[in-house]
């Protein structure tokens, strides 16, 4: 990697939020600065707590976590078959010894955009409930990152029939942020769940994790068994979708990437849901979106073990 990053997540904690941060935590060239939380997964309010967590888990205490509002749906987007009614696998953790900033999560979006234009990268990988609302306060504040990532549509609207029934939760949980975010001229690269589903780890990957002593290690084999059983069933063997790892990983390193489009990025009806879909010409109304539709994905799911398994990034205060 070429240049060191300073990152800003929104996550909606959540085991592959968790998965990510660890991975970003043993990654030496980037720096958390702040996290926001969002709802999804579980509520916000348990996405905050979760962030907490899992910073505290690799010792590290000096990184913002701000609260971002709950769902606006009646009842919300349900998600604790995949990740536990608590967002990180119902293990019963205890309370993080810090404590969420005092500033909501948009806010904290604008902030720090306006503090350090073209310095920051922003990665989402729960609704777009923050960016949404951070666009509502100032049109503009998406702009002011250096490059604003998320993870969740499709690449493409199907033709006729996917042969993958894919779940795009994070347009679910949110689709009027979707869309509001889709129709603005914001600069995004999307980072689609037909790529995300094909991050699978294998069974010595697995078992790397499981045998490694580091904090990111055992804080992720801690979570990984409820996802592996969720996603079992789906996958025909026991594993897990590394959905907001990859998403992460492309964002900080372009060098993943294989292949990329520019697509309007529209709301569609799918069998008995909604996803958020590149669309195969423009439309009106709906500014393209890069959207990363292959990624060198063995050499990433190697990349997220070696994250996992190397030390956490010494550049952070930790005790
Ligand atoms: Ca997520």
């Amino acid at each position: 990697m070429s240049e060191r990053r300073h990152l800003v997540l929104d996550v909606d904690v959540g085991i592959d939020d968790a998965l990510m941060m660890l991975m970003f935590l043993g990654e030496p060239s980037v720096e958390i600065v702040a996290v926001g939380s969002t709802h999804g997964n579980c509520t916000a309010a348990d996405a905050a707590l979760n962030a907490l967590r899992v910073l505290e888990a690799c010792g590290v205490h000096d990184v913002p976590v701000a609260l971002g509002p709950e769902s606006p749906l009646d009842p919300p987007h349900q998600a604790s078959h995949v990740h536990g009614f608590d967002g990180l696998a119902d293990l019963g953790l205890p309370l993080p010894s810090g404590a969420i900033t005092g500033e909501s999560a948009p806010d904290q979006l604008v902030r720090l955009g306006r503090e350090r234009p073209g310095e920051l990268d922003l990665i989402a990988v729960g609704p777009l409930t923050n960016l949404a609302a951070a666009l509502e306060l100032d049109p503009a504040s998406l702009k002011r990152y250096r490059s604003v990532a998320w993870l969740g549509g499709v690449s493409i609207a199907p033709a006729e029939e996917l042969v993958n029934d894919y779940y795009d939760a994070n347009t679910l949980s949110n689709p009027e942020a979707a869309r509001a975010v889709f129709a603005s001229d914001s600069p995004i690269t999307v980072i689609p769940i037909d790529l995300s589903y094909r991050a699978i780890l294998s069974d010595e990957q697995l078992n790397a994790i499981e045998r490694a002593d580091t904090p990111q290690a055992q804080f992720a084999w801690s979570i990984l068994p409820f996802y592996c059983n969720f996603y079992e069933p789906w996958i025909g063997r026991w594993s897990a979708c590394m959905h907001d790892p990859i998403a992460g990983a492309v964002a900080i390193d372009d060098s993943f990437v294989t292949h990329e489009v520019q697509r309007s990025v529209v709301l569609e009806p799918y069998k008995d849901r909604v996803h958020a879909h590149g669309q195969s010409e423009p439309v009106a109304g709906a500014p393209p979106k890069r959207i990363v539709d292959d990624a060198d994905v063995p050499r990433f799911m190697d990349y997220f073990v070696e994250r996992l398994l190397g030390p956490v990034n010494p550049a952070y205060v930790t005790e």
